[in-house]
């Protein structure tokens, strides 16, 4: 089919509030490409299972307290100990999708007091950069009325929208942004069709670096 193709793999991002449907529409794109036959990788971040990610899980559920720089570096070094396995999928050829990244680590800390956005972004510099992001667009009043906020650290209203006023300041040419609110499954084909420029596009050129 049309997304068989030789090269390498394309890296791609899922980023968006909670309650956005990034989760969803990331399942349902690896269900599909897997139903095509293609070689495809579902990353989450942060990776909960290893070390790294054991204390960041601790965190995040209020069992353990920590500083917000410290818990800033390591969100980035959960990322940077994926690295190896990132590179190592794209060089043969399968398509990486990933539920957030270093965009999310800079939105959630950059939205704390006393931080700015050019500090939060310096640890994530030179990670593999995604060829395509897809935002899930969606304002918090609308996110709340599918259903309370959860019971995480950083799951309340007004944090959220300090969250999503730091998402646009990180908006790029490599990002699509899409309404949260259509049915998703018009999502779901706008993301494939993108998907499918981005192939063609990307088949030549080398994976670039994060904010270099
Ligand atoms: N989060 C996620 C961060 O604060 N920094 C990061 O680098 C990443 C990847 O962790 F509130 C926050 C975002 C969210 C929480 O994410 C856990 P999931 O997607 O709900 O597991
Ligand atoms: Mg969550």
């Amino acid at each position: 089919n049309a997304l068989t193709r030789r090269g390498r793999g394309l890296l791609v991002a899922f980023e968006g509030c909670d309650r956005s449907g990034k989760s969803t529409q990331c399942q349902m794109l690896v269900d599909y490409l897997k139903s095509t036959g293609r070689d495809v990788a579902h990353l989450c971040f942060p990776d909960r299972t290893t070390s790294i990610g054991k204390s960041i899980n601790s965190y995040l559920q209020g069992t353990t307290e920590l500083e917000d720089h410290a818990i800033h570096l390591l969100f980035s070094a959960n990322r940077w100990e994926a690295v190896p396995k990132i590179k190592e999928l794209i060089e043969k050829g399968t398509l990486v999708i990933m539920d957030r990244y270093a965009f999310s680590g800079v939105a959630f800390t950059a939205a704390k007091k006393g931080f700015d956005v050019k500090w939060c972004k310096n640890p994530d510099r030179g990670l593999p950069s995604p060829d395509v992001v897809f935002y899930l667009d969606i304002s918090i009043k609308d996110a709340e009325m599918r259903g309370q906020f959860g019971e995480e650290r950083y799951e309340k209203a007004e944090f959220q929208q300090r969250v999503a006023d730091i998402y646009k300041q990180l908006r790029s040419d490599d990002w699509k942004v899409l309404d949260a609110m259509r049915d998703k499954n018009d999502i779901h084909m706008e993301i494939r069709s993108t998907l499918l420029e981005m192939e063609e596009l990307c088949r030549d050129a080398p994976l670039k670096n994060l904010w270099t």
